[in-house]
């Protein structure tokens, strides 16, 4: 079965990118990944000073996902420069998620990262509970003021990834394709959520909030996916709570051209990326279809 695809230029063997946060924060983890099976790979979120990020508790999980606040944590564009030399490594495109509390500071980290080697970026305009980039994702003038200075920096690709908590995710997604995005991906974990532990009457997070990923947002990043892609021309990747081949399938009947998995891989490891291609392959043998172009956007 043929799977590959072309995303904005981007060659990949499959549609099945690791997401932004989830085994990004090393060259060796992001080539791990790659060499077991992902189609392309998303660093951590960049910025361009070092970060420490939250004190622990960064995680935990609650029923049908995990709460986050790891609070942004890299070492700056500079020093991860040299990971994103060793995540090439791993054969397929390295895509570097990026962020900036102006505009122009996340094109000074696009610009460090392409020089560094990034076959694209993404733009992080979407963290529901740190460093301000949700009031950036929730403005049409603010994400499109990001996309455009970007786009004239860069020459590599450039993703947007989006939140669900806005009130109307398509007026974001079309003023992000006319400033210029070449992708859009979504959804960003929801929330901010918050878990209690009643022994000591407080939060659990030492950020007391954290973003909600897993199985359990699936449903609310499908109807995103729907949405947009139903909006721009550009492609749309869809990301939150896939852990298999099925999963995969709704996405792109409901408009995704390729899909990212984070949270899943606390599921099913790294062998994730191969388990859901083969699944995927499965399907179309069973359904006889030949290629993914026929089930992108069935729905619709
Ligand atoms: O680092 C985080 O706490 C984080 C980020 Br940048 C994000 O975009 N989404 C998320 O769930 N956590």
């Amino acid at each position: 079965m043929e799977l590959s695809i072309e995303l904005a230029g981007l060659k990949l063997k499959n549609p099945t990118l690791l997401a932004a946060g989830v085994f990004g924060v090393t060259g060796a983890s992001l080539k791990r990944v790659a060499q077991a099976g992902a189609g392309a790979v998303i660093t951590k979120s960049i910025s361009l000073k070092p970060n420490p990020g939250c004190p622990n508790p960064t995680i935990v999980e609650v029923l049908g996902g995990f709460l986050n606040a790891m609070g942004l944590p890299n070492p700056g564009c500079y020093e991860f420069s040299q990971e994103i030399k060793v995540a090439k490594e791993g054969k397929v495109p390295v895509i570097a998620n990026i962020y900036g509390s102006t505009p122009d500071e996340f094109a000074q980290v696009g610009e460090v990262m392409e020089g560094a080697g990034a076959d694209g970026l993404e733009l992080n305009v979407s963290c529901p509970h740190s460093g301000g980039l949700i009031e950036i994702g929730q403005n049409p003038e603010l994400t499109a003021e990001v996309v455009r200075t970007v786009k004239k920096k860069v020459r590599i690709p450039v993703m947007v990834k989006l939140s669900s908590n806005v009130s109307n995710i398509i007026e974001i997604a079309k003023s992000a394709e006319r400033a210029g995005a070449d992708i859009i991906s979504a959804i960003n974990s929801l929330g901010p959520g918050m878990v209690i532990d009643i022994e000591t009457a407080s939060p659990i997070l030492a950020n007391k909030v954290g973003g909600f990923s897993g199985p359990c947002i699936k449903p609310v990043a499908l109807r995103c996916i729907y949405e947009i892609s139903k909006n721009v021309k550009i492609p749309v990747v869809g990301v939150g709570g896939i852990t298999s081949g099925n999963d995969a399938i709704e996405f792109f009947m409901a408009g995704a051209k390729a899909i990212q998995i984070g949270t899943g891989i606390y599921y099913h490891k790294i062998e994730i990326f191969k388990k859901i291609t083969d699944e995927i392959s499965d399907f179309m043998d069973k359904k006889g279809y030949k290629s993914l172009n026929e089930i992108i956007g069935l729905v619709h």
